[in-house]
């Protein structure tokens, strides 16, 4: 094959697997947001649950790559028990999207304070399970796949509490959640470095989430959210290793120049996203049947967040995008011969490579317009949501 004729292939092969790249808004993110310090309300943002699957619909009609949306609960509670829930798919159903994982919610109530399946006091750990157990019960209503787990369980002083026992009711909640899970049904149990803790987390990175999930089962895996490490860490690495492991279920996209920023995922590096992305593709997981769940997490504090959320999925479709069109033959081949120079230009390449005209190609022929923020701008729906719109609620942080 000529060098030509092997990248008119790569680019082929690479508009099929983006065709059918699929990742999933959260809820929370359509809402109002903020930090410690102010939210900033915008008009037109969601009053109801339904209301942010409609915006999630917008995204997803715009994108053609967003086809569900992650749930938190209890900021998505609905009247009705599990037949709410139940009415809650079927009306994204009609809008176009399905929903997708359960994120619970350990972390918002006064008895949360010195932790929640960790605490010292069995009632509070009681009452974590209950909820992981409910958030089941509704992912059996809606038909979702994943139960998503982050605790904010941690300890703010040396010797506030026994960090071994900590580990013991951690597990012993895990089984208890994990034996209730159906046979389609999985935990993806985050891992964060540090806060709202500032001493010690109790799952603290991925190799504690990945230690808690060997010992529960297949159905345990690890999810990795972009924001929650140390500044520096190599992060492709850890997705690398899971996915040699079998054990990489989910991520949370979002991008951080600090701490857990929240930000739109591909805005602050851009080239961590592609490198990140080009081990998903190494190891398998842009694959049809990965199983991989490719979620946001974000909140877009003082963007407009409908716009915010296109972007996102942008970016993270233009990594893919560059990690696809990656000369697999060439970088190997460098590789073997140790050429360190000629493998790491093999992926600057790859990395240089405008894609946005091969996106708007792939958007073209799924029938939708090449450009998903200017059609989304001619559509008028911003300037209706916010006529119809008033008393948009909160997303939950800073609540
Ligand atoms: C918190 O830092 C985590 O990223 C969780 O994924 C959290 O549950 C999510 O941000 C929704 O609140
Ligand atoms: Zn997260
Ligand atoms: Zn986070």
């Amino acid at each position: 094959m000529t060098g030509s004729t092997a990248h008119e292939a790569r680019t082929v092969a690479a508009k099929a697997v983006l065709k059918r790249q699929s990742i999933e808004t959260p809820s929370w993110a359509y809402g109002n947001s903020g930090t410690r310090f102010k939210v900033f309300a915008q008009a037109g943002v969601p009053r109801t649950p339904r209301e942010k699957l409609d915006d999630a619909a917008q995204v997803h009609a715009f994108t053609g790559a967003a086809p569900t949306v992650a749930l938190h609960i209890p900021w998505d509670r609905v009247e009705g028990g599990p037949e709410g829930y139940a009415k809650l798919a079927a009306y994204a159903e009609e809008r176009g999207v399905k929903l997708g994982a359960v994120n619970s919610n350990v972390f918002q109530d006064d008895d949360y304070k010195l932790g929640s399946v960790t605490n010292p006091d069995p009632a509070v750990r009681r009452k974590a399970v209950g909820h992981l157990l409910e958030c089941v019960d509704i992912m059996d209503a809606t038909g979702s796949r994943d139960l998503k787990l982050w605790f904010s369980d941690g300890t703010n002083y040396p010797g506030q509490d026994d960090l071994r026992d900590r580990q013991d009711r951690l597990a012993e909640a895990l089984r208890t959640v994990y034996a209730r899970l159906g046979d389609d049904q999985r935990m993806v149990l985050e891992y964060k470095l540090f806060e709202p803790a500032f001493y010690a987390t109790d799952v603290p990175d991925w190799g504690t989430s990945y230690a808690h999930c060997l010992k529960l089962g297949e159905k345990a895996q690890v999810c990795v959210d972009t924001g929650h490490h140390a500044p520096g860490t190599n992060i492709e690495f850890i997705v690398a290793f899971l996915l040699r492991e079998g054990r990489l279920g989910a991520f949370d996209f979002n991008s951080r120049f600090y701490a857990d920023d929240d930000l739109m995922v591909g805005a602050a590096d851009p080239f961590q996203l592609f490198r990140i992305l080009y081990e998903v593709r190494r190891g398998g997981g842009l694959e049809a049947d990965s199983g991989i769940a490719f979620m946001l997490d974000q909140c877009h504090n003082i963007e407009a967040k409908i716009p915010a959320i296109i972007r996102s999925v942008m970016n993270v479709q233009e990594a893919t995008a560059k990690a696809l069109l990656i000369d697999a033959e060439a970088l190997a081949a460098a590789q073997r011969e140790g050429d360190v120079l000629a493998a790491n230009g093999v992926l600057m390449d790859a990395y240089n490579t405008d894609v946005r005209p091969l996106l708007e190609e792939v958007r073209e022929e799924l029938g939708l317009d090449p450009d998903p923020m200017g059609a989304y701008r001619r559509s008028g729906w911003q300037e209706r949501i916010v006529k119809d719109r008033v008393g948009g609620v909160q997303a939950g942080w800073g609540a």
